[in-house]
């Protein structure tokens, strides 16, 4: 299975610092996505975010769930962030899904992809779990996405457009401007179609 990504990102209104921070780590089977939304905006929110993104990068190869545990320990001295991390595994055609906070995964697919995050700020306070898993099929889409995109938007909508175009129009017509605003499109094709 083929897995496409495209990414979108904008600063709230009147910041120079985006406050949310996403990452795409590709392994040889499996890809894993981060996207963390810092609590508030600017540099201090940019801090919080960015180093749950290096904390993935550096864990990439562990259970979601011990990422995020980890992550939440790492955090401590940071204002904390709003999390979700996504993993396709393209040979088995799987992905899963665990998020703390406002980071949401919409998909248009076959097998009612339907996750979502626990309550929760990851670096304050305690946090729970809930991992998520799914089969993927051939022409599955998914959009992971920060608080500063509405949810309102329909996928069906922009499905055909490339990964990329397709997280640029979502931001471009979705963002909320007032919030930093992150978009992260996953699309999975079977490798002998096109
Ligand atoms: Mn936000």
């Amino acid at each position: 299975m083929k897995v496409e990504i495209g990414t979108a990102q904008l600063a709230a209104r009147g910041q120079t610092v985006c406050g949310d921070t996403f990452g795409v780590l590709r392994g040889e089977d499996e890809t894993t996505i981060s996207v963390a939304d810092g609590l508030g905006h600017g540099p201090l929110a940019a801090e919080a975010s960015s180093l749950f993104c290096s904390f993935v990068e550096k864990h990439a190869m562990e259970d979601l769930g011990k990422i995020i545990m980890g992550a939440h320990i790492a955090l401590k001295h940071t204002r904390g962030a709003a999390v979700a991390l996504v993993r396709i595994d393209s040979s088995e055609q799987r992905m899963s899904f665990v998020g703390v906070g406002n980071i949401e995964l919409k998909a248009l697919d076959r097998c009612r992809i339907n996750p979502f995050p626990k309550p929760g700020i990851v670096g304050q306070r305690s946090i729970k779990l809930l991992p998520f898993e799914y089969s993927l099929s051939d022409g599955d889409l998914m959009v992971l996405f920060s608080d500063g995109i509405s949810n309102r938007f329909d996928l069906e909508e922009f499905s055909t457009s490339p990964a990329q175009d397709l997280a640029e129009a979502i931001l471009a017509k979705h963002g909320k401007l007032i919030d930093d605003a992150t978009c992260v499109v996953i699309k999975c094709r079977d490798d002998n179609t096109r």
